[in-house]
């Protein structure tokens, strides 16, 4: 065996040479693994007694793609095209033999090698989109000629990962070899393709299913008119798509010089270095300087919720989905019936829609228990409150539970406002109390804030965390302050739009803005769908609000047919006559003189308020890092993700701009728009919010 360098080794096994990679974690095309490839394959060439060169990998994956932290360096070491030519004109058979996942420029590699084995648990996928990207080493060019467009439009635009199974229908993969057996399997495969003189196949020269394509301009209209929706603000889909009308319209060397280009914008854009931030965000959450990986966790094998309305049963939902039984307790008979009935009817939507058999349902309900009796929870592993948001009863149950659960278990609240240090005073046991905060629908919503309190052991940290991974969730820990980190945030957009309707704007011109910046809905269309009297009632309404207003006249939202908008049988929206009136007859009450604001203003006073208030929670110790903030707002409020969420986004735009605006406005406006001080710093000292 040699070694080509610090990654790569070659070793001759008869008349096969297997060169083998090994970089871990995920073996990415990094200048060590380029170069081994390069070199390898030269060498092996040069050899006469080889006939074939296998090209696998050690450790958990074959390639996992292009080595994303390389990105936006100076380029060092061969080019990944050096690599991927030395593969594709190599005059003997070069197999890629995959195990794991070959995904991005890993299953580029693979593409340009002659043929392809797998083991049956292997995925194959061109994720470059969740990046920001566009596979930009052939991908698009050579996926179109084995799959055929429509597949190929369909891979490259969602990322999926694509079992070994499915790849060898596709023609992806030219034979399964048995699982744990790849390096033998793939030495078989070579010696039998040696034996049977099969010819080099290149998957450049292939044409038949983009020559078939040719002329069907509609394959990709309709293609983009069908995802429209699931596209919107991302430049990333809609160039992959013209990568692969390429592929089916020019020559290959002319294709892949419009991948190129396209690729090229791509990377150098801030939609795909936001993608990427979020990339390397979404692993970052899960690391906390001061709870070690290695600390001991608690076993929870039973799990007791509080409350079996919307929030409870959704947050049951979870549990009972990774096949841990819950046992949920309500007040009344009749309450506690209609939230399990509500889970059900869930589960049987589901299975409705195919997601799953009946079977599935009736086995995730038979985890399920309903009690009225707070004393059911006594052997629970873990409970979590999600009662009525108010302290006193907060108090009152977790006094209740501090009585009746096990020791050693967590006790958790739900809560969305309230402060978990004083709901923590009224148990003995306060390192056992947690804030597991999730996000309506709870079933649904991916994000979880997991609050830690002043005197939350590490343990209850630790296993709350491993919990949340464990149902799917992406959990951010942050410290007790009024709205956590999401509400405390939005707090700053909601008193701004609020505040923008009186001055000038209307709510359709806020919404329009906040949508056109990539939100899923502006706030005041998120009032009506939510309903605007959450939290109103008609005995203390006194119209000081234009909220009260609306609610006195019935205009609840949506579900009342009337808000903020009009809305029509089928709750399409429209700017509603009634609305304006209301809006500047109090305006007029109130003596504001209304003037025309700009949708820039609407932008930044919406916006740059909670990148000041990110700063304000680092400063407070609030959140391990801005990139947290990120992720809490791309997974709790819809952030789009190509603009990497509001402290990234305040990078983008540059801290120096968002204090100076914040500075003009606080001279306008007041202390509304009082910088942090850690804005202030980090300006002063030239850093970015991502250096915290
Ligand atoms: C591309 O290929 C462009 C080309 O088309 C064109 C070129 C011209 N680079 O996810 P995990 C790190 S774009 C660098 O926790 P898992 C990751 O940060 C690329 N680092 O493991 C983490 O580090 P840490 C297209 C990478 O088992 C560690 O590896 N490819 C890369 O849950 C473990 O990762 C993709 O988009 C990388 N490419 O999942 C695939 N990948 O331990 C991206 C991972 O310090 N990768 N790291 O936190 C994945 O989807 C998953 O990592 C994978 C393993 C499924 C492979």
């Amino acid at each position: 065996m040699t070694a080509i360098n610090d990654v790569t080794t070659l070793e001759t096994v008869g008349e096969v040479a297997v060169l083998t990679l090994n970089s871990p974690p995920v073996n990415a095309l990094s200048a060590p693994v380029r170069e081994g490839i390069n070199n390898g394959i030269k060498q092996a060439m040069e050899n006469d007694a080889v006939k074939a060169i296998v090209l696998i990998c050690e450790g958990k994956t074959f390639i996992a793609g292009a080595d994303i932290t390389e990105f936006g360096k100076a380029p060092a070491g061969p080019s990944l095209f050096d690599a991927l030519n030395m593969i594709e004109f190599a005059s003997k058979p070069v197999i890629a033999a995959i195990h794991g996942t070959a995904l991005g420029g890993g299953l580029e590699v693979a593409l340009t090698c002659h043929y392809r084995v797998a083991v049956p648990s292997a995925k194959c996928g061109l994720p470059e989109v969740n990046l920001g990207l566009l596979p930009g080493a052939g991908g698009t060019q050579r996926l179109p000629r084995i799959v055929g467009p429509e597949k190929a439009l369909e891979m490259v635009t969602s990322g999926s990962h694509v079992g070994a199974k499915k790849c060898l229908e596709m023609g992806l993969v030219d034979e399964l070899t048995e699982e744990g057996k790849l390096r033998d399997g793939a030495i078989a495969f070579a010696k039998k393709i040696v034996a049977e003189k099969r010819p080099l196949k290149r998957v450049r020269d292939l044409s038949d299913k983009v020559e078939a394509a040719r002329g069907k301009p509609e394959i990709f209209s309709e293609f983009r008119k069908a995802n429209a929706r699931k596209f919107r603000g991302f430049l990333a889909p809609e160039y992959n798509i013209q990568c692969i009308e390429a592929a089916v319209n020019l020559p290959f060397d002319e294709g892949i010089k419009v991948e190129q280009k396209l690729f090229r914008e791509l990377v150098t854009g801030t939609q795909s270095a936001a993608q990427r931030h979020v990339f390397f965000a979404e692993r970052q959450v899960w690391k906390l300087p001061d709870v070690p990986a290695d600390t001991p966790t608690i076993p929870v094998n039973k799990v007791g919720i509080i409350g079996a309305g919307t929030m409870g049963g959704g947050i049951a939902m979870n549990f009972l989905n990774v096949g841990l039984p819950v046992t949920i307790v309500e007040t009344k008979q009749e309450a506690l019936d209609r939230g399990i009935a509500t889970i059900r009817k869930n589960y049987e939507n589901s299975a409705k829609k195919g997601r799953f058999s009946m079977e599935e349902v009736e086995k995730r309900m038979g985890l399920l228990t309903g009690s009225l009796e707070m004393e059911a929870l006594a052997d629970s592993d873990l409970v979590i409150e999600a009662v009525f948001e108010n302290m006193d009863v907060k108090k009152q149950v977790f006094s209740k539970l501090d009585a009746i659960v096990k020791q050693g278990a967590i006790l958790a609240t739900n809560t969305s406002a309230l402060n978990i240090d004083e709901i923590a005073t009224a148990v003995k046991r306060p390192e056992a109390v947690i804030g597991l905060h999730f996000f309506s629908p709870a079933n649904v919503m991916r994000l979880l804030e997991v609050v830690r309190a002043d005197k939350t052991s590490k343990p209850v940290i630790a296993t709350s965390m491993q919990l949340a991974k464990k149902i799917g969730k992406i959990a951010a820990l942050v410290g007790v302050c009024p709205g956590f980190v999401g509400n405390r945030i939005l707090a700053q957009r909601q008193r701004e739009a609020q505040k923008l309707i009186l001055e000038g704007a209307m709510p359709w011109d806020v919404d329009r803005v906040l949508y056109d910046f990539g939100l899923p809905m502006g706030p005041f269309a998120m009032s009506d769908l939510a309903g605007l009297d959450i939290g109103w009632s008609k005995e203390k309404s006194q119209g000081a609000t234009i909220r009260d207003v609306l609610c006195e006249m019935d205009r609840r939202g949506q579900k009342t047919g009337a808000g903020f908008y009009d809305y029509d049988e089928n709750r399409n929206a429209k700017p509603s006559p009634v609305v304006e009136k209301i809006i500047l007859d109090f305006a007029q009450k109130k003596g504001i003189n209304r003037r025309k604001i700009s949708d820039d203003e609407i932008l930044e006073r919406c916006i740059y308020p909670m990148i000041n208030e990110g700063a304000k929670i680092l400063e407070e110790g609030k959140a391990i890092r801005s990139s947290d903030i990120d992720i809490v707002w791309i997974n709790g409020y819809g952030f789009p993700v190509y603009r990497g969420g509001p402290m990234f986004y305040g990078d983008t735009v540059g801290a120096d701009k968002v204090l100076a605006k914040m500075k003009e406005f606080q001279a306008q406006m007041g202390d509304d728009f009082k910088p942090a001080a850690l804005l202030e710093k980090i300006v002063a000292e030239g850093k970015k919010f991502s250096d915290f």
